[in-house]
């Protein structure tokens, strides 16, 4: 099989798909979408354009979640899901909740990065406060035991810390630290820890410094 990744270094989607690809030990390669997400060259080879995109054996696909599934089912073990479906239920959720709660208000913080947030104090407090309420939520949806679904690590651990170290980046280039509740403190530092989250934490934090220090004013 030959597997291309299409992704972008700050993305926690698809530092979503990268690590489920390194937690399988899959041979793949990744590259820069030519032209840039959204890009005619780029949707010649992904006709959605967006990031991540999978092109395995010169067929295209899409959608972190999507991929994840796929990466699944073309090689089962070590698994990202749990074997039962009512674990594969709650895994699901848990990414959808990733995605649409916690990813979505720590990408609201960008274009705050890139304007003048020192005049717009409020802007930056609500903006990381939604997604301290987001990790609150969390919070009280799971009980870590050290892991989301038990005692085994699942794609619903590993799709969070790339995010959550996006959002703390942010918040403290913002001067507004991120809280994280203390009850995560514990399950963060193991999913951190697992060796497919811990490359992908290294290849987006370097993304993130650079693309901070880009809108960086003296
Ligand atoms: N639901 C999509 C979201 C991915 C996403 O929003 N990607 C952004 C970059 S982080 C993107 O490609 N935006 C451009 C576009 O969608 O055309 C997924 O899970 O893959």
């Amino acid at each position: 099989m030959e597997i291309v990744l299409y992704g972008v270094a700050v993305s926690a989607f698809v530092a979503k798909v990268r690590i489920a690809l390194d937690w399988k030990g899959l041979p793949y390669r990744e590259e820069t979408p030519p032209g840039g997400y959204g890009s005619p060259e780029y949707r010649a080879l992904v006709p959605a354009g967006s990031v991540p995109g999978l092109v395995v054996d010169g067929q295209a696909f899409h959608g972190s979640n999507a991929l994840v599934e796929l990466v699944e089912e073309l090689v089962p073990a070590p698994p990202l899901l749990p074997a039962d479906p009512f674990g594969r239920a709650r895994a699901r959720a848990l990414l959808d909740f990733h995605d649409n709660r916690v990813e979505a208000a720590a990408r609201a913080m960008f274009p705050l990065v890139k304007r003048d947030w020192r005049a717009e104090p409020e802007a930056v407090e609500s903006g990381v406060a939604a997604v301290e309420a987001a990790l609150a939520r969390l919070s009280d949806l799971v009980a870590p035991a050290p892991f989301h679904l038990g005692a085994e690590p699942s794609i619903a651990d590993m799709a969070f810390p790339v995010t959550l170290q996006m959002a703390e980046m942010m918040g403290a280039e913002m001067g507004r630290p991120l809280a994280i509740p203390p009850a995560l403190d514990e399950w963060r530092r193991t999913a951190s820890a697992l060796p497919p989250v811990a490359r992908s934490l290294g290849i987006a934090r370097g993304a993130m410094e650079t693309w901070l220090a880009g809108f960086r004013r003296g």
